[in-house]
């Protein structure tokens, strides 16, 4: 029998001894959940929700899966808790799996490292590239999310999500914490439906083909100095921004920093295992050899805490010279590993990527016949199960509802941004579908999602697109 729970308690205490986030204590709104199960969320009156955000984009193989919960169970009959320099069956198996199984037939990979999240796994990623290159300077890009802590933050160039307080009062006004910008260098991001450098895709190309992005970041570098540079690090798909490169920009970006001795940091916590039809979001680009690979959310598919890194043969063969004196007391905890193998081996099982691959030729197909239905959808990209739709005033003139776009500081009123306004009318259908940034919808399901739920989906997407269209 379910325990009786008092949610009127819940809430009294939520708002009485929490910190919140994205909403001042005025604005603050409890979201009660009461389970989850797959791709919906519940509430305590009895609510199902539709989850198109995949929470964070995090729940991979979905919510409560049987296998996972059950892993986790019986490693919880047999620990409590061990630290890294001990080995459990599980943090050996799930290194296998990684390194092996998933990443074997792509021939770069060589050792992996665990640790709790995505912010500590790119962490990591920097303090191996430091200390292999003994060099300091690390290349971002604008629009990049890396995460929250000091070296991750550094790499972060989403203005309004590095942590700042944003005033819901005063419209473009933050206190930003201040992160060390020091030693981060930022290069143009290719986001070539709202290009920085005011190019045009595929006219911004040289002479010799590279794209114009891929120029300024090879002259960036040149300019800070090849030498103070230890590595470039990239999501191979923008995953809180929302948007896909085109399809030279990595291979182009990854051959030159190889060919000028920079390591390439590959930040897969939000774009891998399987979310996007690959293993991992960098395979759609073609056969590229990542030098240090951070993962976190689809390892484990959330169902515990957990992230990592991959690094290459190279790398591990010059760590393996050392004694790394390196600690993080909850690395490889031995509850999450299990989780982590049985999440990875239910993905192995079910052939994730090419589920997800076939999810997304017909969700994308169904956003693609919204777009020529609703005169506010300006572009649609993604593949597998992450896809995002750019919303417009004005189609003809790629007019913004929300002109600073990707660089706001999320203060003063947000419930014009038509992320916000989508959000609301789809929550009336019982979705949760919106997006990160004001004028763009981030959708990512789990890899198991049904047809029916993908039609439920672009149902209340309809009925809110409806809406948004009497407003351009
Ligand atoms: N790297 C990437 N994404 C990430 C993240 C991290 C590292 C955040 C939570 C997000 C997701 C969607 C919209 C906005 O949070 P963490 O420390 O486990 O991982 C950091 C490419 O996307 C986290 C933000």
């Amino acid at each position: 029998m379910a325990k009786k729970i008092d949610w009127k308690q819940v809430e009294e205490w939520d708002r009485k001894y929490r910190l919140h986030v994205e909403a001042s204590d005025d604005e603050y709104q409890c979201l009660l959940i009461e389970h989850t199960e797959g791709d919906y969320l519940y509430t305590p009156d009895g609510t199902k929700l539709l989850d198109c955000l995949n929470q964070l984009i995090c729940v991979n193989v979905g919510q409560r899966h049987p296998k996972v919960q059950a892993a986790i169970k019986e490693a919880l009959d047999r620990y409590g808790f061990v630290w890294h320099l001990y080995t459990t069956d599980y943090v050996a198996r799930a290194a296998k799996l990684l390194v092996e199984d998933i990443l074997g037939p792509y021939g770069w990979a060589g050792k992996a490292s665990f640790v709790s999240t995505g912010s500590e796994a790119v962490e990591k990623a920097l303090l191996i590239a430091r200390l292999v290159k003994n060099r300091p300077g690390i290349v971002t890009r604008e629009y990049a999310y890396h995460g929250w802590t000091t070296g991750a933050v550094g790499c972060n160039r989403v203005r309004g999500l590095r942590g700042g307080l944003s005033d819901p009062t005063q419209p473009d006004t933050m206190i930003s914490a201040p992160t060390p910008d020091a030693g981060f260098y930022v290069a143009p991001a290719p986001n070539c439906h709202e290009c920085s450098l005011g190019h045009t895709y595929p006219e911004c190309k040289q002479g010799d083909g590279t794209l114009a992005c891929v120029l300024m970041t090879e002259r960036l570098i040149e300019t800070w100095g090849r030498e103070r540079i230890a590595a470039m690090i990239t999501e191979p798909v923008f995953g809180a921004s929302a948007f896909m490169p085109p399809p030279e920009y990595l291979p182009q970006l990854v051959n030159w920093l190889h060919e000028h001795d920079i390591l390439w940091i590959c930040d897969e916590v939000l774009v891998g295992f399987a979310k996007m039809g690959k293993w991992f979001a960098h395979q759609l680009f073609g056969d590229l050899k990542p030098d240090i690979m951070t993962m976190a959310k689809g390892l484990v598919s959330s169902a515990l805490p957990a992230g990592g890194v991959v690094v290459s043969k190279e790398i591990a063969d010059f760590m393996g010279k050392y004694r790394w004196m390196h600690i993080g007391t909850f690395n490889a905890h031995p509850v999450c590993m299990a989780a982590v193998c049985a999440n990875l081996e239910v993905m192995i099982e079910e052939n994730a990527p090419e589920k997800a691959q076939k999810a997304g030729e017909y969700f994308g197909a169904k956003l693609e016949e919204l777009k020529a239905k609703h005169k506010t959808v300006a572009l649609v990209s993604g593949n597998g199960l992450l896809w995002a739709v750019e919303l417009v005033k004005n189609r003809e003139t790629n007019e913004k509802f929300i002109p600073g776009d990707r660089r706001i500081a999320y203060s003063g009123d947000i419930s014009n941004h038509p992320s916000s306004i989508i959000g609301a009318k789809c929550r009336e259908k019982g979705v949760i579908l919106t997006g990160f940034t004001p004028n763009t919808l981030r959708i990512g399901f789990s890899v198991f999602v049904t047809k029916e739920d993908m039609d439920k989906a672009i149902d209340a997407l309809d009925y809110a697109l409806d809406y948004l269209d009497t407003l351009a």
